[in-house]
């Protein structure tokens, strides 16, 4: 399915953890991540241009966060606050009104879903978790884009569906890490499953 002429009010775009450390040269690259970048952006754009929403997620991790292999976990250290791989995707455009949500900033808590993200105010994280955030802007429909598939990219959408938001998930919008060939294949299945509906973003659909 290909979109045209969708209406787009009450639905956000959540952009999930579009970083360096994700994209190619980065610790913790998702091959290919970067090609993404296109069908993403005209998303932003498109989203913007529209009045709604646009959400972006962010790994914040503590140089020794638990997910991190020097403390037991399964990752190279990435997304570290202060350093370039927790940066956006460079070529990223990014709406001045965005709103931005932190999550894995606590060193004993992992948090892969963007609905365990914080509100970024001012520069400060606050207590607003991204769930009822969106119920205060009377969002009843997400589009989930970003990185990754199998990992942030599955529990952001998963979490989204239990939160009972109509969840649309952005197929060429995504990209994922494959530790195991076939876990982005098995991420998509899940997230069908659990309900989540799935879209080709034509880039020329303006
Ligand atoms: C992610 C692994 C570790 C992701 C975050 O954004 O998908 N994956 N931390
Ligand atoms: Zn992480």
């Amino acid at each position: 399915m290909t979109m045209t002429h969708v209406d787009l009010s009450d639905s956000a775009l959540i952009v999930v953890d579009f970083q360096n450390d994700f994209c190619p040269g980065g610790a913790l690259a998702v091959p290919h991540g970067d090609h993404i970048y296109p069908v993403v952006q005209n998303l932003i754009d498109r989203f913007h241009n529209a009045g709604c929403l646009t959400v972006f997620t962010r790994d914040y991790h503590p140089p020794h966060h638990i997910s991190f292999v020097s403390q037991g976990g399964p990752w190279p250290p990435h997304c570290v606050q202060g350093t370039p791989g927790f940066e956006f995707f460079p070529q990223l455009k990014i709406p001045p009104d965005a709103s931005h949500f932190f999550k894995g900033f606590q060193e004993h808590v992992d948090a892969y879903s963007g609905f365990e993200g914080h509100l970024v105010a001012d520069g400060h994280i606050t207590q607003l978790s991204l769930a009822p955030w969106l119920r205060q802007h009377d969002i009843q429909t997400v589009y989930i884009a970003g990185l990754a598939t199998d990992y942030c990219v599955r529990a952001t959408t998963l979490d989204a569906i239990q939160a009972n938001f109509e969840t649309i998930v952005v197929i060429n919008a995504i990209k994922g890490v494959n530790v195991h060939p076939r876990d982005s294949e098995n991420a998509l299945d899940e997230m069908k499953t659990q309900g989540a509906h799935f879209i080709e973003w034509a880039e020329d659909d303006g």
